[in-house]
């Protein structure tokens, strides 16, 4: 089975792009534990046993809403096999900050360009090849409201899915100074053998941005696992950091990625 996760900003044609690909098939229950919707489709696509997970919508990957965790905690954890980044394209801009934060969770990767109706009304262009070079990963216009683009999205899926990554190369976006500093990061992660069980399960890249960003959702999920204790690591240098752009480190990081 193939399992694809809906993520993106909401309102951005989620839930109508699953349900113009599987129909009304659509399972609604909640997260565990939670009260939040989750939502699951199931369908056949070229003789393949297809799942589709409803995210919910989101503007961030930060530790602190319930759906943000809910959002990263399936992709990272649940493994799906492929994310389909779902966009508003006439809202381009906006919506490529979640983007950028999608690809630091390093997983396969899809962009359905959606409202792309919309999109050709208001007469926009876009410059196709190049937008993929600067992504770094595939893009579909799609309509879920006129249900176009759906084929290519999935034909997309499987050649994606042929591939059998796990873990996908994208280039991080920060500035040569926090890249640095992620280059040490991972020099330390790489050297002491207690980490191999966290780099089996994230990808290094991932994980180095966490720890410099401090963020206390993956510390508390690292030490849960694997008793790691991340904090306070490398407190000295960022804050080295902090004073040199007179700002706090989740700030200068979420300013890079704009
Ligand atoms: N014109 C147009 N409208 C669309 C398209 N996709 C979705 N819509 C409409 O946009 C609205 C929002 O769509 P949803 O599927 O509910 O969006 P969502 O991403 O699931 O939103 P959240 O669950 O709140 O995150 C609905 O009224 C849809 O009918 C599209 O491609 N073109
Ligand atoms: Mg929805």
């Amino acid at each position: 089975m193939i399992k694809i996760a809906f993520a993106g900003n909401p309102n951005t044609g989620k839930s109508a792009l699953i349900n113009a690909l599987a129909g009304s098939n659509l399972k609604v229950g909640n997260w565990p534990g939670v009260t939040v919707e989750k939502k699951e489709a199931y369908f056949n696509y070229e003789n393949n046993e297809i799942m589709l997970v409803d995210l919910p919508g989101v503007y961030s990957l930060s530790p602190y809403t319930l759906e943000e965790k809910i959002t990263r905690d399936f992709i990272l954890n649940e493994n799906p096999d492929i994310v389909i980044n779902v966009v508003d394209s006439t809202n381009l801009e906006r919506n490529l900050y979640l983007s950028c934060l999608l690809k630091e969770l390093k997983k396969p990767m899809i962009m359905a360009l959606n409202f792309y109706d919309e999109f050709d009304k208001l007469d926009y262009k876009l410059d196709f090849s190049k937008f993929i070079d600067l992504i770094e990963y595939p893009a579909i216009p799609t309509s879920a409201l006129k249900r176009k683009g759906l084929k290519e999205l999935m034909d997309k899926v499987l050649e994606v899915y042929s591939k059998k990554q796990n873990f996908i190369d994208y280039q991080l976006p920060f500035q040569k100074d926090i890249q640095n500093e992620l280059e040490e990061i991972k020099k330390i992660l790489l050297t002491n053998e207690k980490y191999k069980i966290i780099l089996n399960k994230y990808h290094i890249d991932y994980v180095a941005v966490k720890l410099l960003e401090r963020d206390s959702w993956f510390n508390e999920t690292v030490l849960k696992e694997s008793g790691i204790d991340f904090k306070n690591f490398e407190e000295e240098r960022i804050e080295k950091l902090e004073k040199k752009y007179e700002n706090d480190i989740e700030t200068i990081l979420a300013e890079q990625r704009y």
